[in-house]
């Protein structure tokens, strides 16, 4: 198949166009804009005649539905993804995670493509800390920050689009990922290179928020499958079972960096900060045959952190700005 991924410079959809690469005879070209959250690098040494890169916004009419009009199928990773600066300048979430989709989707559309939508647990909002409830495909939607705000609203775009005009597409809503290529405004990116660079972690508020890790790998392998057998319309949950506390995955990083554990910092919390993230993927595993393969968190968070100490020229042009930004709102 010929893949658009669009957003495939950012950490989840270039570690998606490797793993396609690897495991896959799928020829993929990327649409990326190259905001602050993409970067080129991440998406070398990849085959020539199998891998084209575009530069465009996915807002760009004319140019989105040349590229959806030459692909089998496409996988919409492009979004504004981080919550905090959505607390902080809520307006590029808007255009690009609403108009960006609703452009994407009138293309493939009109030229009747396969559309796989990649979303996030965050419009379900959040869980108490002891409910034993986890979020499934009928949760109802609650979203809490800009950011999940406007991912809730393209997923019900999506929907919309194929309820009315039969587009073809998949929706996937998966849990917080991890592994190389995350930027460093993301909680385990910036505690990882805060420890290297001799500052210390940061955490907001007390840390018992609990977020369900998955490695990226693990989120691509379930694209892959969606793409492959999901049914159209459906939407499927994917997560690895990976619920931790912030406070002890910073623990984690600073034990496995050699620090001791308690050499973090208490900082201003999050506005609105959701509680806890935890996702049944049931219905993933049992109707599609998919499953994790990264079933140990600290191996996954360990491979991590040795990817970040032997690839500083990728995230230290972003460092110092990112970092900046935090220490003005007291984080
Ligand atoms: P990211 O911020 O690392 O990357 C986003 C990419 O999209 C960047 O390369 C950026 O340049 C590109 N982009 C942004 N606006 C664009 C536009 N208007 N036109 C074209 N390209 C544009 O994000 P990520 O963490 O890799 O997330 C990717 C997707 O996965 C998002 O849709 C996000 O909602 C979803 N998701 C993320 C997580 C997570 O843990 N990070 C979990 C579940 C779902
Ligand atoms: O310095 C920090 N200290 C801290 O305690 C940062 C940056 C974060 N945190 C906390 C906030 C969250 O409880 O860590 C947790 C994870 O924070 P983020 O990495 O910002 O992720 P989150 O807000 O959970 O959202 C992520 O997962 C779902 C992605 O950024 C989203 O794009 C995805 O939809």
């Amino acid at each position: 198949m010929r893949l658009l991924v669009t957003g495939g410079a950012g950490f989840i959809g270039s570690n998606f166009i490797h793993y396609a690469l690897a495991h896959t005879d799928h020829h993929v070209t990327v649409l990326d804009k190259l905001t602050y959250a993409g970067n080129l690098e991440s998406l070398m040494g990849l085959p020539s005649d199998r891998f084209n890169f575009v530069q465009g916004d996915i807002v760009d009419a004319a140019l989105v539905d040349e590229l959806v009009g030459v692909a089998d199928a496409v996988v919409h990773y492009a979004a504004e993804s981080h919550n905090d600066n959505s607390l902080r300048d809520p307006r590029p979430f808007l255009d690009t995670n609403i108009v960006g989709t609703y452009t994407l989707i009138e293309a493939a559309r009109r030229h009747g493509n396969r559309f796989h939508h990649i979303s996030t647990d965050e419009v379900y909002g959040d869980l108490e800390l002891d409910d034993p409830a986890r979020f499934t495909e009928s949760t109802p939607y609650n979203p809490s920050s800009p950011y999940s705000s406007t991912k809730a609203g393209s997923d019900l775009l999506v929907r919309a689009w194929v309820r009315s005009f039969d587009l073809q597409a998949t929706i996937s809503n998966c849990s917080n990922n991890y592994g190389p290529y995350q930027h460093v405004e993301k909680f385990i990116p910036r505690q990882i290179t805060n420890v290297i660079d001799g500052i210390r972690p940061k955490l907001y508020g007390e840390g018992k928020n609990v977020r369900d890790w998955i490695h990226a790998d693990d989120h691509s392998s379930a694209v892959l499958t969606i793409l492959e057998k999901g049914l159209i319309g459906e939407t499927y949950l994917i997560g690895a079972d990976g619920e931790k506390n912030n406070k002890d995955v910073v623990e984690l990083i600073l034990t496995e960096m050699g620090q001791q554990p308690d050499a973090y910092d208490h900082v201003v919390d999050r506005p609105g900060h959701d509680l806890r993230y935890a996702i049944d993927s049931t219905k993933l595993r049992t109707e599609l045959d998919w499953a994790p393969q990264y079933q140990d968190f600290e191996a996954g968070l360990g491979a991590t952190i040795q990817w970040y100490r032997d690839n500083q020229s990728w995230w230290r042009p972003q460092k110092a700005a990112t970092e900046a930004k935090y220490k003005e709102q007291g984080q």
